[in-house]
Order: C-alpha cells, then sequence, then structure tokens
C-alpha cells in the first residue's frame, strides 16, 4: 500500500527515468562538446584500449565528454562528485544525474563494450561483485571516508509503536549480508523474495532483532526509503520482519531530502537509510533535533567513491586533470 506523498506537499515519488546513456544533464552546464582540442597529449582512444601500463595515465575527459553518471540529483554521492569536480579543478566536467537504476544499467553497457565509463559509485553494492571495478583515489576525500548506515525514526515512535520501534532498534546486519539481497535481486529475483531468502537464511540474526518484540494486531507502520539498491535490499528485509510480528507496512519511496523531511515531520515512522556521518551529512544537521538516531545497522562498511572498470589506465582522480 502506497502512501500519498503529495499530500504533503512534495510532488516528489521518484521519476524512475530509465533514460538511455547521455540524454539528460541536467545542470545547464555547457562542457565538453566544445572542448575536445584542449587535451594536448595527442593520446587518443585507441591508445587507451590497450592495456599494456606504461606508467602513463589515459586521461579520459574528451572520450566520456567529460561526464559522470551519476544517480538520482538528492544523493550524497551526487553532490560528493559535484564536490570532486571542484577539489580536483576538473574543468569542463560535469555530474550527470538520472537514478541508480539507470546508472548501473550504463555501467554495465559500458563495460560490455569495454569502453570507458566514471560513475558515482558506493559500496557495498552488487555492481563490485559483477564486474571488475575500481574506486579511484581520493587524496582530497571529496567522497568522505568509510561510515556507517544508520536507522532513524520520527519522535514519539518508541511510545506509539513499541514493538517496530524495539525491531528497528535491534536491527543490524553486515554489508555482505546486504550483498547478498542486493546480488540477488540485480539477477532478477523479486525484491521480497529476495529478502525473504535472506530471512529465511539467517534465522538467528533476525531472532535478535525480534528479540524485545511481542507480536502486533495489523497496526500500520511507515517506512521511507530511496530506491538506491542498498536501501532496496535492507527496506524490503525490514518489512518483512516488521510484518512477521503483525505490522501491515507500508513502504514508500522517495528523494533523499524528502526521506529525512518525513521522519523529521512525522509523516513516515522510521527509514534505515541514513549514511554517515558524511554522505547525509546536510540533511542530518538541517534536522538532527527532530528525529530519534538509532545508530548504525551497518557499522563502518559503507563508502562512496569515483568508480571505473578495471581496464581503465587510471587510478586517481587526479589524473582526470588536464593540465
Ligand atoms: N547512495 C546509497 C546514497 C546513500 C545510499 C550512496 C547512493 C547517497 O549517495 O545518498
Amino acid at each position: 500500500m502506497k502512501k500519498n506523498w503529495q499530500r504533503i506537499g512534495l510532488a516528489s515519488a521518484l521519476s524512475f527515468t530509465l533514460v538511455a546513456a547521455g540524454c539528460g544533464t541536467d545542470d545547464g552546464d555547457d562542457n565538453g562538446a566544445d572542448s575536445t582540442d584542449d587535451n594536448g597529449t595527442g593520446e587518443e582512444a585507441d591508445d587507451e584500449e590497450d592495456s599494456d601500463d606504461n606508467g602513463e595515465t589515459a586521461n579520459y575527459g574528451e572520450e566520456v565528454n567529460y561526464t559522470i553518471v551519476g544517480i538520482d540529483p538528492g544523493a550524497g554521492v551526487v553532490a560528493a562528485a559535484e564536490q570532486a569536480i571542484e577539489d580536483y579543478d576538473l574543468e569542463g566536467w560535469s555530474v550527470q544525474t538520472s537514478s541508480s537504476a539507470a546508472m548501473t544499467q550504463e555501467l554495465t553497457n559500458a563495460y560490455e563494450n569495454e569502453e570507458p565509463i566514471l560513475v558515482t559509485g558506493w559500496t557495498p553494492h552488487w555492481k563490485f561483485e559483477a564486474m571488475d571495478l575500481k574506486i579511484l583515489d581520493d587524496p582530497e576525500l571529496s567522497f568522505g571516508e568509510a561510515e556507517s548506515i544508520h536507522t532513524i525514526v520520527r519522535e514519539g515512535l518508541e511510545e506509539d509503536l513499541p514493538e517496530g520501534f524495539a525491531v528497528l532498534d535491534n536491527f543490524a546486519w553486515t554489508a555482505a549480508d546486504m550483498d547478498e539481497v542486493m546480488l540477488e535481486i540485480s539477477e532478477g529475483v523479486a525484491e521480497e523474495e529476495a529478502a525473504q531468502n535472506w530471512i529465511d537464511a539467517n534465522e538467528d540474526v533476525v531472532s535478535e532483532w525480534t528479540a524485545d518484540a511481542g507480536e502486533v494486531d495489523g497496526e500500520s507502520i511507515d517506512l521511507a526509503y530511496v530506491p538506491w539498491e542498498t536501501e532496496i535490499a535492507s527496506t524490503n528485509v525490514v518489512a518483512l520482519v516488521l510484518e512477521s510480528i503483525g505490522y501491515e507496512v507500508n513502504m514508500s519511496s522517495m528523494e533523499a531530502n524528502i526521506m529525512f523531511t518525513a521522519i523529521a515531520n512525522g509523516d513516515a515512522d522510521g527509514m534505515v537509510a541514513a549514511w554517515l556521518p558524511y554522505t547525509h551529512e546536510e540533511y542530518y544537521a538541517q534536522m538532527e533535533d527532530q528525529f530519534v538516531d538509532l545508530g548504525p545497522n551497518v557499522d563502518g562498511e559503507a563508502a562512496l567513491g569515483l568508480t571505473v572498470p578495471s581496464y581503465m589506465n587510471i587510478d586517481s582522480i587526479e589524473d582526470l586533470r588536464e593540465d
């Protein structure tokens, strides 16, 4: 059952723009197209294809049209990529936004054709199991460092829905657990089914989450999430566990800022999708005193980074600068 988020004045249900590659750079930057001659190295596509490493780093700007393939505009990793463009003086570069599903599709297509591509990546994520990828060094820390994923609930939830609060408070797993669910979904298993499979195989872990919760009788609880692969996995698992103790669970997908606002306003009961302290720092700081942070559900194993296929001859974001 989906909640109508428009009622809070936010026409925000995330639009799944499964755009084809290249359409829709949505900031007005004019980039790339007219700057094809300022590379000056004489190093062209042909040189970059072969992977015999002569110690030189290929410059991929022109080939990728000075574009980093991003995800939804509200994602922290998009802001981090924009920060990197500034921190590393990547003149003429921009981040193309769409959705995380569209980004992984574009990455998969490029990978199959061994073409260069740069994406806003994060881990855990099934793409690292399915493809041979690397995260570029980031000496300026534009993408932050290893962080945790927190569970955040609305004020008053503990009093109103104590059993649901207890489950959310106890929810904790590992990046490897999350990966298992994500990978199955990426292989075509339905989200809910992949979540149920993980629960069935990990009853000992799940029983710790429900240890302090009794049964309830059909009360409803609203979970907010953004349809990033990681959060699709976690939210589906938590929703099924809440259902197993008797809740009717509404899962509502929305953009990141709306997710934080919904919890702060009390329009949603909880979420398991806050990446801290870096990725969602801004949203968190704005609303910190309007919700309850229950701490990490994935502890210190999450990270963002500019991600490329391993066949690309580049190791650091610094290598993108043309000087
Ligand atoms: N992500 C996945 C989110 C947090 C979870 C890395 C795409 C973001 O960048 O906001």
